[in-house]
């Protein structure tokens, strides 16, 4: 497959990026983390996607040498940060096929070890469907990932089919309200009682809300007049180079 043997190609000449968006304190405006994401732009391909690319990534087992140079890499600039004396909170997500290799455990306790971050930095990123689908199971890898030190985020939440008892009884220590939510704010009554219910919901559980895809100030505001904590959005900013990052948390424009 095309996309496949190019993917390829371009991991070997090292023209994947690791971007990270920012995440931000609602009420300071503080960045107290950031999201991991992976760019491509391909002199051939222009920028594909790695809503494009991580699905034939997984189906042709790329998923694994790419996965392990996400985690390397995020934790080589964990390390970087703390060093400077900036230390930043990090989440890296893990897909669908990797979150059911056993060895997940392993492979991010040899990226810890290896560059020397503090797991108690690292957050792991996790979809909802993904921890539901087979709970014991994840249960006995997310069990390994905290015994690391690392903390457990659930992505797109609110879009899958969560049992609360499932909720309360995994190791989870983040919720991340989906985007699709955020989008009907503050116009529809819907996105508003069910953002207003998963804020609820995290807050009795003594868990951290962050909201995606923030956009606008009115969602800015929803989100401070109910006490979500933290947000992640293109209002604050889109993911940027380390580079970037790194200025803005010297407090440099
Ligand atoms: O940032 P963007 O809209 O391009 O991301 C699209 C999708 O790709 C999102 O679902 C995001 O979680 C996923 N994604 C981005 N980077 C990574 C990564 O490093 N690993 C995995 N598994 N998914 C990623
Ligand atoms: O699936 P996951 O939640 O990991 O992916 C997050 C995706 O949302 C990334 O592709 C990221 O670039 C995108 N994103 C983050 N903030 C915003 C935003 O404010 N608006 C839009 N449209 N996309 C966003
Ligand atoms: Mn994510
Ligand atoms: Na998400």
């Amino acid at each position: 497959m095309r996309l496949h043997t190019r993917l390829k190609e371009a991991m070997a000449q090292g023209i994947l990026q690791l971007h990270y968006q920012p995440q931000v304190d609602v009420e300071s405006g503080a960045i107290v983390g950031a999201e991991a994401l992976l760019r491509w732009h391909d002199p051939e391909l222009g920028h594909v996607s790695p809503a494009r690319f991580i699905p034939v990534a997984e189906a042709t087992g790329l998923i694994l040498p790419l996965s392990d140079w996400v985690l390397e890499t995020a934790c080589q600039q964990i390390a970087a940060w703390t060093q400077a004396g900036t230390p930043l909170r990090v989440a890296v997500n893990v897909s669908a096929q990797q979150f059911r290799q056993r060895n997940l455990p392993e492979q991010v306790r040899a990226a810890l070890a290896r560059t020397g971050a503090q797991a108690q930095w690292l957050d792991i990123e996790i979809t909802e469907s993904v921890a539901m689908t087979q709970p014991a199971q994840a249960r006995e890898q997310l069990d390994a990932l905290v015994g690391l030190g690392c903390r457990i985020a659930l992505d797109d939440f609110g879009t899958g089919y969560s049992s609360l008892a499932y909720l309360k009884a995994l190791p989870v220590s983040k919720l991340k309200i989906d985007k699709s939510f955020m989008d009907g704010i503050p116009q529809d009554a819907n996105d508003v009682a069910i953002s207003r219910a998963i804020i609820a919901l995290a807050k009795s559980l003594g868990l951290t809300l962050v909201a995606e895809g923030v956009e606008t100030d009115a969602q800015l505001a929803f989100l401070r007049q109910y006490g979500c904590e933290v947000y992640q959005g293109w209002l604050f900013a889109k993911a940027m180079t380390v580079q970037e990052l790194t200025s803005r948390l010297h407090g440099v424009q």
